[in-house]
């Protein structure tokens, strides 16, 4: 039905990219049958590591000296929950929770149904830890209005081998995607284990062991059936020197995405480690240079690309490299670039200079919950956006229907993923 007013025009839209399920193309959640990994619950919500960050910004210890080695070892020896209540008092009773992802928590929370105004941290623990897993599971994909979820699946993992190894019944909800840091980041301890796993690699990565690596790859594709395989990468990463990365890359990853048509994930721009003693929030970021993916992406037309890269300097460029390869796929606004002010930049730049052909967002969910208020907040975003984009067509003259509505926002949260590595045509 066409839509002729204006003040119409923009229910639709907020209705309709509250409607539309998205497809989460990429989360460190697992299915059920990987037990410990499938993380949720009030207290794995707060020691999540961008709260933990922020947490140590707030003195959690409540010392003069600065926080060395032995501090933080102390903080990291406290058991879940302890950490957790010191993350709530610091970041939630002792100022305010203003940032994205403390402000999340509250949502979702808010969106489980406990009223916030309460700030009864420890009835909300009890009551989530009450509800039985796969209710809530499903509860929390149903709120979230997400269909499906891909899991970051990575080969070196033991515990996660083991359970791929045991097989059993897959929950559909759940996709794969393969992830290669360990093989593309870390080559020389890859090797020692390929080897112990009875692939014959040497370290100086001969031709025997780019194919052993290639039957590395083959095994594990058809054991977990990817959507797409995937690595992180440095900001100053060089893919085409003569490191191990850039030949296994060449040699062995480009070859089995050619063949087995899958497309590679790029994400570019983290800084491992820069203050390790923070553990999993000891990562930072810096600006990366474009041209690796756009030779990348024209030196393997028949490759797909998808990218995203950590740095909000990096984010024009990206733009511009994807109006030049359709082989390339930007994706969502990642870690860092998870916070509103850059959502709202990075959306709008990309539907002005790229139209629908992007994937709008991702969660990078790691605690169950964070679906919730990661999909909320994103939507909140993308509707304002897209009324306002929608609402200076309408004043062109251009009339819309609600189907191309619904057509437009299925692309950017769900369909252009899908057509990209080939769940629909
Ligand atoms: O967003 C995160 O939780 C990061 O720690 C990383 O996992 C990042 O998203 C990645 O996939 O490397
Ligand atoms: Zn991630």
């Amino acid at each position: 039905m066409i839509i002729s007013h204006e003040d119409r025009l923009r229910q639709v839209v907020w209705e309709t990219v509250h409607r539309i399920p998205a497809f989460d193309m990429h989360t460190h959640i697992y299915e059920p049958r990987f037990r410990d990994r499938l993380l949720w619950g009030v207290d794995e919500l707060l020691v999540y590591h961008y709260l933990q960050a922020e947490t140590f910004r707030a003195n959690p210890l409540d010392i003069k000296s600065p926080y060395g080695r032995a501090e933080y070892e102390r903080f990291f020896a406290l058991s879940k929950r302890e950490q957790a209540e010191l993350a709530w008092r610091k970041l939630f009773l002792e100022l305010s929770p203003i940032s994205e992802t403390a402000r999340g928590l509250l949502t979702t929370l808010g969106l489980l149904g406990f009223d916030i105004s309460t700030r009864d941290i420890s009835a909300w623990r009890e009551a989530l830890a009450n509800r039985p897993l796969n209710d809530h599971l499903s509860q929390v994909l149903a709120i979230a209005n997400v269909e499906a979820v891909v899991m970051t699946n990575d080969p070196f993992d033991d515990v996660e081998r083991a359970v791929w190894e045991q097989g059993g019944e897959r929950d559909p909800r759940f996709y794969t995607s393969l992830r290669l840091d360990g093989l593309l980041n870390e080559w020389k301890t890859a090797a020692r284990r390929l080897k112990g796993w009875g692939y014959s690699v040497k370290s100086g990565l001969d031709k025997k062991s780019a194919e052993e690596v290639v039957r590395f790859l083959h095994d594990w594709c058809e054991r977990i059936q990817p959507l797409y395989l995937a690595v992180s990468l440095p900001p100053d990463v060089d893919l085409f020197d003569d490191s191990a990365r850039a030949r296994l890359l060449a040699k062995c990853v480009l070859p089995v995405c050619r063949q087995r048509r899958l497309p590679l994930a790029l994400m570019i721009g983290v800084k491992r480690r820069v203050n390790p003693e923070l553990r999993l929030a000891g990562d930072a970021v810096g600006r990366a240079d474009i041209g690796q993916i756009e030779r990348l992406c024209a030196e393997n037309a028949s490759v797909r690309f998808l990218a995203t890269m950590l740095s909000r300097e990096n984010q024009h460029e990206l733009c511009v490299a994807s109006r030049k390869f359709s082989n390339l796929m930007p994706f969502g606004c990642w870690w860092f670039l998870n916070i509103p002010f850059a959502i709202e930049e990075i959306t709008r730049m990309r539907l002005e200079l790229l139209g629908f052909s992007f994937v709008a967002q991702h969660s990078d969910a790691r605690v169950l919950e964070q679906l919730l208020y990661k999909w909320a907040h994103s939507r909140w975003i993308l509707g304002h956006i897209l009324q306002q984009k929608y609402c200076d067509l309408h004043r062109t003259g251009w009339r819309l229907t609600e189907a191309e509505i619904e057509r437009d926002v299925r692309a950017i949260l769900a369909d252009n993923f899908k057509r990209f590595v080939g769940l629909t045509s």
